[in-house]
């Protein structure tokens, strides 16, 4: 190779790893599942509107990953969210565009799939593992606000005290914000006096965030999730917290 030609060889890997740097997939890889998120301290308004300081400061994190049904078109759907923290609660801010709501023509919580329908995967203590045994909560949260997960003898119940939530839906943008109280699962007992976890610096936690969109189906037609599956099976972060990204407390 003669010296012009190896000049023009390392311009052309330089301005690669420049590429690969800015590419829309290494974004993507940032957020992968089992990776560290930073949560910053802040106490929004949960009035389901994000004109809070806290919200203004913090970058959105996109919900891209598709878990179920074939990728959705992005007039079908397309979502992301924010994140924060104060001693009492976790903090969402969660913008979902779903061309259709759908909310359940039956009221039986013991079927979420029917419904439009947002799932919180919460971890405590990060611990990962089967989530049996309130090891980690799975909240299914539709669009009249109730809150549902399956206690270990896989029975649907309301866990409303768990998450404050607020819908404010325009056209086909929705924007959710929630106050979630955390709870040691391994404390936790159904029908007891369960006293939420005071959060601080540097704790972590697994958590996990996903979108049931239904519209014209009987049921979901996609699930769309915050974390790739890798291959996984789709029920696989109802079965375990192991892919879950860890949230790192900030202050
Ligand atoms: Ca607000
Ligand atoms: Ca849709
Ligand atoms: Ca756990
Ligand atoms: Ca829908």
């Amino acid at each position: 190779m003669s010296r012009k030609n190896l000049h023009a060889f390392f311009l052309l890997l330089i301005l690669l790893g420049a590429a690969c740097k800015n590419s829309p997939q290494q974004q993507t890889t940032n957020n992968a599942a089992g990776s560290f998120v930073d949560v910053a301290y802040g106490t929004p308004v949960v009035d389901g509107s994000g004109a809070d300081a806290i919200w203004e400061n913090q970058n959105w994190q996109p919900i891209n990953h598709n878990w179920r049904g074939s990728a959705p078109k992005a007039t079908d759907f397309q979502g992301r969210y924010k994140i924060a923290w104060d001693e009492n609660n976790l903090y969402l801010l969660i913008e979902i565009e779903d061309d259709t709501l759908t909310e359940s023509a039956i009221a039986a919580p013991e079927v979420p799939r029917l419904a439009d329908c947002l799932i919180l995967f919460v971890d405590e203590d990060a611990s990962s593992g089967e989530r049996a045994n309130y090891n980690a909560f799975a909240y299914h949260i539709p669009l009249d606000g109730r809150v549902f997960d399956a206690t270990p003898d896989s029975i649907w119940q309301t866990f409303d005290d768990h998450c404050w939530v607020r819908r404010i839906s325009r056209d086909n943008t929705s924007t959710w914000e929630i106050a979630l109280r955390v709870y040691d699962g391994k404390q936790y007992r159904p029908g007891g006096e369960n006293i939420p976890k005071l959060l601080k610096e540097g704790k972590k936690m697994g958590f996990a965030l996903a979108y049931g969109d239904r519209d014209s189906s009987p049921q979901w037609e996609n699930v769309i999730g915050n974390i790739p599956l890798n291959g996984q099976k789709p029920e696989t972060p109802w079965q375990n917290a192991n892919n879950y990204l860890i949230l790192n407390l900030l202050r």
